[in-house]
């Protein structure tokens, strides 16, 4: 069996639909897609919080601060002072992150 190209994105090596896959499997494009879905979901999840009362970049840093201090929160907080949004990855509890955000004095819910 011929080894395959890597995919490129190595964060999906171990997941690539296109490695240890037999040279007669064609992937199309759904089943790949939905593949690295899977893995990225397993991996990471997105949660979204809604914000308010934040009116200066005082107050975006605050909120990130507080957010990238609850435990599971792995990347650096995005938080949107117009939108009155906050973006979080990781495994944190969405309540934890709430919490945070309620404690650094801002009112906060996730996002359905
Ligand atoms: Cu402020």
């Amino acid at each position: 069996m011929r080894k395959p190209e890597m995919c490129g994105r190595r964060d999906h090596v171990s997941a690539c639909p296109a490695l240890g896959a037999p040279d007669s499997v064609v992937w199309s494009a759904d089943s790949i897609a939905m593949t690295l879905n899977k893995s990225l979901s397993k991996e990471k999840v997105m949660i979204e919080l809604k914000v308010e009362g934040m009116t200066c970049m005082h107050c975006v840093k605050a909120v990130t601060e507080a957010l990238a201090a609850v435990p599971g929160v792995t990347d650096a907080p995005e938080v949107n002072l117009e939108q009155g949004a906050a973006k979080v990855e990781g495994s944190a509890d969405p309540d934890a992150l709430v919490a945070a955000v309620k404690a650094a004095g801002y009112a906060a819910q996730v996002r359905g």
